[in-house]
């Protein structure tokens, strides 16, 4: 469902996409309560934002598979990536509540495909 300008939002509004003009724009920034996942670098690009816990998730339902570079997480809960292109699937890394990334490491980057969301208390 179009919930704005440049906002798509799914799961009754739990999961939103937000699209900016160019690939190098910063859209605002990941709201409170809220985890981000951007399709580029520092914050920049294509942004993913959840808002739930307790399951795991696909990016790839969104059309954000093999693209996250940096991430936020506003939550108290801990956020674990995965990449399924390798058998087995693979931790990317974990992303621990009120943490960020500018940029993930070499070796996981426009790699992650889904994520597991542990409640945090
Ligand atoms: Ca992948």
């Amino acid at each position: 469902m179009q919930t704005g300008t440049n906002e798509v939002s799914y799961a009754d509004g739990k999961v939103t996409i937000t699209f900016v003009s160019s690939a190098d724009a910063t859209a605002a920034s990941c709201a409170t309560s809220a985890y981000c996942f951007y399709d580029g670098a520092n914050f920049t690009g294509r942004k993913l934002t959840f808002r739930d816990c307790g399951g795991n998730q696909s990016l790839t339902d969104y059309g954000f598979g093999n693209k996250t570079s940096s991430w936020e997480n506003k939550t108290r809960h801990t956020v674990e990536v995965y990449d399924r292109d390798v058998d087995p699937f693979r931790t990317l890394w974990r992303e621990a509540p009120t943490s960020a990334s500018a940029r993930v490491a070499d070796d996981t980057y426009n790699k992650a495909d889904f994520f597991h969301t542990y409640c945090g208390r």
